[in-house]
């Protein structure tokens, strides 16, 4: 099918310089086209390009009617959605920034970001059980059809009345190295040039259906909303307790005639391991694109043996960039590959590479850091200079430009044609399931356990198990509170590697694996649960004498990891 009639074409040539013009673009060309694609109880929802927009001006009135206006900031706590689109995209109408939070989050995590960022509202999906907050915050519910107030908020005094494309769209938390969150502060212009540079690689569409899996805090999720929607194709939001079963995944798929599936590799693990087959019979599926964390070579050779026709795409990228690069994985695979390619930049921006001197290293197998030159570079970290001073360096090839560059902390090689290569990183940054943990956030919360003297928290990867965090801690001598009496247990019902290993292993470290330990660690756990997201919990919790430090006095980490 052709589009000659075709007004506005979408793929970015759209005028629109805010997120909200640029994602309802497509209304004007493709009205009756579905935008969003739902699993029902019974087959899917449509949501028309047109409904959409109605449902974003109803949302934008109930808003605009509780005071939000330009300069605010909203909380919006749901699952992605229609009607949580179109909430966003009312926040983004009226000039306020969203700040995405999962109905998962642990609510101390949802009271410091409330505290961190003060917004006019929280605003959550009308199943979303609400949560006391601070008087000064009001709440309400949404639906597609529009807001319902709970309490409506103190006027506040208006600084700015016009709307600038430099203003936050939205503010997207995520692991920090102090132990709090980090507010990632993306503007208009960054998201909006972003969309550009992405649908200039014409990855789908309008007839594609693009199924979302990312919780709408990941800003995954907003890539999925702008690849789907900049190209007038459907995107399909799927929720985590959907995603989370390959049956109930591969059915939604299947239901909602999926083609595009984009996510974090962790999702086709469970899928490989129980149901296969059924990724192999889904016709309508044409690309798997992921992004976040390295896909394991053994699986992504599994997938390519089930379905040889699949393109499988590799997005890079970070929540102060979005993704910087899309490079389609190789098929098949060569049998010598050890690091996958992650291509070279997409349109508008670059990657360089730099030694630990700042200098450019760019001979072929040379590792360095990626800097990365981008117009869709984050404005900064909420209410955090230095952090976000931390995050620039100069232009290594103009550094008299002025021009800032993001420091991703990504080590990579390019190869002979000049495609990056990832190998690791320059801190202590891991991806769990695809999520971004920081080691010193986890080491933080732990040390806030009465009776802990000292702790130490790795990311071990297991196979098919994935990465784990595993947690070493020193209970304060004498102390019978604390995670004092624990030994080990693992986390996991099944994989119980640790609790196995531990009896040797707990010997020499002088720890006791006895009868109560692992209640002890669930102790633990529950401790970390209180403040921190699901995949932040260590999965092992060992207890041990002392940390053993190397001869420079850093923490051994080959010793520790010993023992587990
Ligand atoms: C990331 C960053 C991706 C796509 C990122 C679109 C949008 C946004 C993103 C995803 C992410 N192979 N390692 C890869 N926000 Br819009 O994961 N962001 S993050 O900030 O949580 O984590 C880090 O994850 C990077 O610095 C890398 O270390 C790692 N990473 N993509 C990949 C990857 C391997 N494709």
């Amino acid at each position: 099918m052709t589009h000659g009639d075709r007004l506005s074409p979408p793929y970015g040539a759209s005028p629109a310089e805010f997120l909200h013009e640029f994602l309802l673009a497509a209304a004007a060309t493709f009205p009756d086209r579905p935008a969003v694609i739902e699993p029902a109880d019974s087959g899917t929802l449509e949501t028309t390009y047109r409904e959409l927009a109605t449902a974003v001006d109803a949302l934008t009135e109930g808003l605009a009617a509780l005071g939000v206006g330009v300069g605010d900031r909203v909380v919006l706590e749901a699952d992605a959605s229609a009607a949580a689109l179109a909430a966003l995209l009312a926040c983004s109408t009226l000039g306020a920034a969203f700040i995405p939070v999962s109905p998962q989050t642990p609510r101390e995590r949802l009271l410091s970001i409330v505290a961190a960022t003060d917004p006019v509202l929280h605003l959550r999906d009308a199943g979303t059980p609400g949560t006391e907050l601070p008087a000064a915050t009001g709440t309400a519910t949404f639906t597609a059809a529009g807001v319902s107030a709970e309490r409506t908020p103190a006027p506040r005094p208006r600084r700015r009345t016009e709307r600038s494309v430099t203003d936050p769209a939205y503010v997207i938390f995520t692991s920090g190295t102090t132990g709090r969150p980090k507010g990632v502060v993306m503007s208009h212009r960054a998201v909006v040039a972003f969309y550009r540079g992405m649908l200039a690689e014409r990855l789908v569409t309008e007839h594609d259906r693009v199924a979302s899996t990312s919780p709408l805090q990941f800003d995954f999720s907003l890539l999925n909303f702008g690849m789907a929607l900049g190209a007038g194709a459907a995107v399909v939001p799927l929720k985590p307790e959907v995603v989370r079963w390959p049956r109930r995944f591969l059915s939604a798929l299947h239901e909602a005639g999926v083609t595009q599936v984009n996510g974090v590799p962790s999702l086709w693990t469970s899928v490989l391991r129980r149901d296969a087959g059924r990724l192999a019979a889904l016709g309508s599926l044409r690309t798997i694109l992921f992004c976040g964390e390295k896909f394991p070579l053994p699986q992504l050779r599994r997938v390519q043996e089930l379905r040889p026709d699949l393109r499988i795409v590799n997005c890079y990228g970070s929540t102060e960039s979005m993704a910087a690069s899309f490079a389609e994985v190789p098929r098949p695979l060569p049998a010598d590959e050890t690091d996958l390619s992650i291509g070279v930049a997409h349109p508008g921006a670059e990657m360089l590479l730099v030694d630990a001197d700042g200098r450019v290293v760019d001979e072929p197998y040379a590792t360095g850091e990626i800097l990365l030159r981008t117009p869709a570079l984050f404005s900064g970290y909420w209410d955090d200079p230095e952090a976000t001073r931390a995050a620039l360096a100069p232009d290594p090839l103009e550094p008299r430009s002025g021009q800032p560059l993001l420091r991703t902390g990504d080590l990579a090689y390019r190869d002979p044609s000049g495609a990056f290569r990832l190998t690791g990183r320059t801190d202590s940054q891991v991806q769990i399931r695809g999520n971004r943990v920081e080691l010193g956030e986890v080491e933080r919360r732990l040390l806030e356990l009465a009776g802990t003297a000292a702790v130490a928290v790795f990311a071990e990867e297991r196979g098919a198990e994935g990465t784990v965090l595993c947690a070493f801690v020193v209970p304060e001598p004498g102390t019978g509170a604390g995670a004092s009496a624990s030994a080990s247990a693992s986390a996991s019902a099944g994989a119980n590697a640790g609790a196995g290993a531990s009896a040797s292993a707990g010997a020499s470290a002088g720890a006791g694996a006895g009868a109560g330990a692992s209640a002890d660690a669930a102790r633990v756990r529950a401790f970390c649960a209180e403040t921190l997201p699901a995949y932040m919990v260590p999965q092992e919790v060992r207890s041990v004498p002392a940390l053993p430090v190397t001869a420079n006095g850093k923490t051994d980490r080959a010793a520790l990891l010993a023992l587990l």
